[in-house]
């Protein structure tokens, strides 16, 4: 429960949480400042369904960012934001780790124990954005035909290397028998890879071609902390649609490709219309 009066903290503050989480779960207020269809969002809202976490979600206009976000999170300004009893969390990835922590004690596990497996968990969740987001948004993006193949035989490398992971660990999940931290840090494309599959007109990801990564598509859209928190396909294909070689979230226009896994802020000052 929220306590009237009690003070906000800042991002920047260094004054340590006293307690952990899950001392005071009667009294717990964890709202998460989102956009509807943003990737990191969701990675968020599935970890808070794996650890069956209640919250309140706020939307926000990235066009016109709230007080709340901006005082939240004054560094990048964008969401995803978790606050938990006034004090805030930023960056998907590390909101994921708190969440896996701080409810450690129910819910499925996001993070192995071992440290050795965790740290393995961290490189391969860290291997969406840096390794495989950017050539599927430049095979998304690309003007020309030349620059969409090159970025599609790019990405299929990467692709490649997953399909080997994922088939060597024998398991349904990169995380083993439930969703982990690299199922999450994947699942995101695993639900835009088919609406830019049917905008573009190529298939990606076939089940021919990459036959574990194709099956773990299917279990990771049907998972239940995933299955009850999806995206509004049909919006998202339009936004997509419209969006393919113009604007971000911000209604602004890239000065160079923009990012899907790790934004790169570049992006012109003038608004496009
Ligand atoms: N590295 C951040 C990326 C978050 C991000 O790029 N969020 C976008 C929405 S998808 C945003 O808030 N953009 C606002 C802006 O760029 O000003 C994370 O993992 O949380």
């Amino acid at each position: 429960m929220h306590r009237p009066g009690r003070q906000t903290e800042h991002l920047l503050s260094s004054t340590p949480s006293p307690r952990s989480a899950m001392d005071h779960e009667e009294e717990e207020k964890v709202q998460l400042l989102g956009m509807w269809a943003s990737p990191y969002v969701f990675k968020v809202k599935w970890a808070l369904s794996i650890k069956g976490v209640e919250y309140e979600y706020v939307e926000e206009d990235l066009r016109n960012k709230s007080g709340q976000l901006l005082e939240h999170n004054p560094v990048h300004k964008k969401v995803p934001v978790l606050v938990y009893n006034g004090k805030p969390v930023a960056e998907s990835d590390v909101i994921v780790e708190f969440i896996n922590d701080a409810w450690s004690h129910r819910g499925g596990r996001i993070l192995p124990e071992d440290p050795h497996e965790r740290a393995m968990a961290r490189f391969w969740a860290r291997f969406v954005p840096d390794k495989l987001s950017p050539p599927i948004w430049k095979w998304f993006t690309a003007a020309r035909e030349e620059e969409r193949e090159a970025a599609r035989e790019a990405a299929v490398e990467q692709l490649q290397v997953l399909e080997e992971k994922l088939a060597g660990g024998g398991k349904e999940f990169f995380g083993g028998d439930s969703v982990g931290l690299v199922d999450l840090s994947l699942g995101a494309l695993a639900y835009v890879v088919p609406i830019y599959e049917e905008i573009i007109g190529v298939r990606l990801v076939t089940e021919e071609r990459f036959p574990a990564l194709y099956a773990w598509m299917g279990r990771f859209l049907a998972a239940p902390p995933v299955k009850d928190n999806l995206l509004p396909l049909e919006k998202l294909k339009l936004r997509k649609a419209e969006n393919q070689y113009s604007r971000n979230w911000t209604g602004q226009k890239p000065k160079s490709i923009f990012v899907v896994g790790n934004t790169k802020s570049e992006y012109e000052t003038e608004e496009t219309h």
